[in-house]
């Protein structure tokens, strides 16, 4: 049995008819135990014990060590991609991707991420520029890209947000046009693919995430992919202070390594992975049918023809929804269940990058819409049984009290 199966999931102390029955109107909450968005996936405890005894016995902890090497072997041929380079984590990698690839000047990112991807270009003096987002995609409109290239430009890095693609094949055509460096931030996408094409594969570079709270975890941990040989090696110094060999530092470095007790858990997860989809997809189509009938909200799909992990649920708020978002997340947390409003406010109203561009929202409109609608809510193998139809009872019953009081019109 796996760790995950044998831990006893919190189960929902009430059922919500009624805004009588919300937390917020004085009943108790429907968890004791709160619900998270990012419960890490845990595969096989007794495998993960077993390696870990192993590493102990073999003294080899860190520094490229045997764990690590299968790890990117394994990950490589997932991916059908040259190269895997483990890294400490996915911030880390996106600096070193960046550095490596020789980015400087200005990058086109999308405000809608995770501060991280902003943060890796700004950490190294790079301008990060903000380009506009596909309201119906969440990702970066290619149109918007080329509207924010000058003579200073030298890259874009675009983000496959909650694993759905970004518009690879748009962007590449950009790049190339302009003689752009393309890469990807891929931290939630691994596992997901785009027409029949592994997501790892796409620009010159992919950056993937294995934090806890990822689809797919190594406690913390990270990598980049590529199919560029030169690219590569220049990473794999630099992860490791530079050093070409003993005593031999080619290029400025950092400490990027990932520790083999990582690599463990990355090993054991990798073989966890079938069943983590399977469970984010059986809990992805239940939010689908149970929201069906929520006025005003609703549960971003996925492509089903496409190989997806499922790892986010998003539910969107209509600006006609008799709710607001907030409204919806505080109810939610009143009753334990910690439902997040990634990525608000966007990384443009994030300091240092507030203060730095203070007129920048005046360009990314959908980028505020966006980030004013998105509930992330949670699931993966640690959601129990009943939550899907808790969680949708209550922003039923929100709704429904909203609308009896005449909340927001227009
Ligand atoms: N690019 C993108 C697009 C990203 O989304 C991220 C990270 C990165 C780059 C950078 O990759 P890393 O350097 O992180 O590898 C979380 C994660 O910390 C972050 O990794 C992730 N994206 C982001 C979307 O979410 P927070 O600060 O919002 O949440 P956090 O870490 O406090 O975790 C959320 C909840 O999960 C907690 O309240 C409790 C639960 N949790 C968390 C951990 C770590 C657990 O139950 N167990 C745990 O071990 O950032």
């Amino acid at each position: 049995m796996t760790a995950a199966a044998s831990i006893a999931r919190p189960s929902a102390v009430k059922r919500v008819r009624s805004g009588s029955d919300l937390a917020l109107n004085g009943a108790p909450p429907a968890y004791s135990e709160c619900l998270h968005v990012g419960r890490p996936n845990i595969g096989d405890e007794s495998r993960f014990l077993d390696l870990t005894r192993q590493m102990l016995a073999r003294r080899m902890l860190t520094n490229n060590g045997p764990y690590v090497q299968e790890l990117e072997r394994k990950l490589a041929d997932w991916l059908g991609v040259k190269h895997v380079v483990a890294m400490c984590n996915g911030t880390v990698a996106l600096e070193i991707a960046i550095r490596a690839s020789g980015l400087q000047g200005e990058v086109i990112l999308p405000s809608y991420t995770f501060v991280a991807t902003a943060q890796a270009l700004h950490w190294q003096g790079i301008t990060p520029v903000f380009a506009d987002i596909d309201p119906a995609t969440h990702n970066l409109d290619p149109c918007a890209v080329e509207r924010m290239i000058t003579p200073r430009t030298t890259g874009i890095i675009g983000v496959h947000v909650w694993g759905r693609p970004a518009p690879v094949e748009a962007l590449q055509d950009i790049a190339d046009r302009r003689g752009l460096a393309l890469m990807f931030d891929a931290a939630h996408a691994l596992g997901c693919a785009h027409r029949g094409k592994m997501i790892g594969g796409f620009g010159r570079a992919e950056v993937f995430s294995f934090h806890a709270t990822k689809f797919f975890n190594c406690f913390e941990g990270g990598c980049v992919t590529t199919d560029d040989d030169a690219l590569a090696t220049a990473m794999r110094y630099m992860r490791n202070f530079g050093f070409e060999a003993l005593d031999k530092a080619v290029y400025a470095g950092v400490n990027g390594k990932m520790p083999e007790v990582c690599a463990a858990m990355g090993l054991t997860n990798f073989d966890f992975l079938p069943t983590i989809v399977a469970t984010n997809r059986h809990h992805h189509s239940s939010y689908l049918a149970a929201f069906e009938g929520i006025d005003g909200v609703s549960i971003m799909p996925y492509d089903n023809t496409e190989t997806g992990n499922y790892q986010y649920v998003i539910a969107e708020v209509s600006d006609d929804c008799p709710a607001t978002r907030d409204e919806l997340v505080d109810a939610l947390h009143a009753e334990n269940i910690l439902a997040r409003k990634y990525f608000w406010p966007g990384c443009h109203n994030m300091k240092p990058f507030r203060e730095l561009y203070p007129h920048a929202g005046m360009l990314l409109p959908n980028t505020e819409k966006v980030a004013r609608r998105v509930i992330v809510l949670p699931t993966g193998t640690a959601l129990p049984g009943d939550a899907v139809e808790t969680i949708a009872g209550i922003v039923s019953a929100v709704v429904e009290s909203a609308r009896q009081r005449g909340g927001r019109r227009g």
